[in-house]
């Protein structure tokens, strides 16, 4: 870990990257390759997976962290009064979806949402292709994304991880989906040596918790790393602003401002122009549907839950 030649205290500060975050813990690895355990000095707000730090060393395999450097992105989702940090200075969210267990629809567009409002580039993986032919079910509705201008890719972790190979470059990219959908194994897949535990989402969830518990960051090489996530059952998007969550459906872009009434919800009031773009086909009646659904949690304080153990087909 340390490497010969540096002191185990040091008294200027080193730079370095958040690569594991343990609740109150934190693995760091900074830019001569050792990896510290660090707490953060003080009350300070949490960090989180790919955040660039300043950290003392106070200890061979010790450290505290000082400063958390301004970060560039930073994605988390608010469950009520809890905030959960997903990842720091992330360029790209890669939802990852699969036919087995079925996977919300909400959850997708909750994490495009939050993506969108990052300024985050998105990628929508559909995985375990080699359970179903992807053309069925699960695709039917995925099309509507690639229409949306989103990049829909087919792969099987299990089989062949090759495909996504192109879209990691230049990216630090985040994994992010409910439980099961195989984020874990797409890691896996990725970094031979990273060993991360996968299980089948019956054993998993019947035991009350999801195979992976915390947030890790894996260098692909010099141009590409990426965060494997826990899954989520929640993305709860109470920091976010009515105006931010319409923005957030990217193809309601264009009508924003165009409403007769500034305040306008988009709910049937006169003058409406994302009604009208709707009636036009220009704007789908589902994704219109999603946005009232959101719109109506952040008001009533209620996030839904996905589990995917209700689900299984
Ligand atoms: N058939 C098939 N099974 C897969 C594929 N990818 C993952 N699985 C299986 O799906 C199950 C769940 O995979 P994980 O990688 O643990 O899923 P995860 O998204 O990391 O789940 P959490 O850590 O709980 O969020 C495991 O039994 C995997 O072996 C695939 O491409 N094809
Ligand atoms: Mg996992
Ligand atoms: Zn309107």
């Amino acid at each position: 870990m340390r490497l010969p030649g540096r002191p185990s205290v040091t008294s200027s500060p080193l730079h370095g990257e958040i690569v594991a975050a343990f609740g109150r813990h934190f693995l760091v690895k900074t830019a001569d390759d050792s990896t510290l355990i660090c707490v953060l000095r003080g009350k300070k707000r949490g960090g989180a997976c790919g955040d660039r730090v300043e950290i003392y060393q106070t200890g061979p395999e010790q450290g505290v962290i000082e400063r958390i450097l301004p970060r560039s992105a930073l994605l988390y989702r608010s469950d009520l009064s809890r905030e959960k940090l997903i990842a720091a200075n992330a360029t790209q969210v890669i939802i990852v979806v699969a036919p087995v267990p079925s996977f919300s629809e909400e959850l997708i567009n909750r994490c495009l949402v939050a993506a969108e409002s990052q300024r985050l580039s998105v990628l929508i993986v559909l995985n375990k292709t080699d359970l179903v032919d992807p053309s069925r079910v699960a695709l039917n509705g995925l099309s509507l994304y690639r229409e949306l201008d989103y990049t829909l890719l087919h792969i099987s972790a299990r089989n062949d991880v090759k495909p996504l190979l192109p879209y990691l470059e230049d990216h630090l990219s985040v994994l992010v989906g409910q439980s099961g959908m195989g984020k874990s194994t797409i890691i896996n897949a990725l970094v031979p040596d990273a060993e991360r535990a996968t299980a089948d989402i019956s054993a998993t969830l019947d035991a009350g918790r999801h195979t992976t518990t915390h947030a890790r960051l894996y260098h692909l090489d010099r141009n590409a790393r990426i965060i494997d996530s826990p899954g989520i059952q929640q993305f709860g998007l109470q920091h976010l602003s009515i105006e931010d969550i319409a923005w957030g459906f990217r193809e309601f872009r264009p009508y924003i401002g165009k409403c007769k009434f500034n305040n306008c919800r988009h709910s049937g009031e006169p003058g409406c122009a994302l009604v009208d773009a709707m009636r036009e086909n220009k704007v789908s009646v589902r994704r219109i549907d999603l946005y009232h659904k959101l719109i109506t949690s952040l008001s009533t304080n209620r996030i839904p839950s996905f589990s995917s153990r209700t689900k299984i087909q």
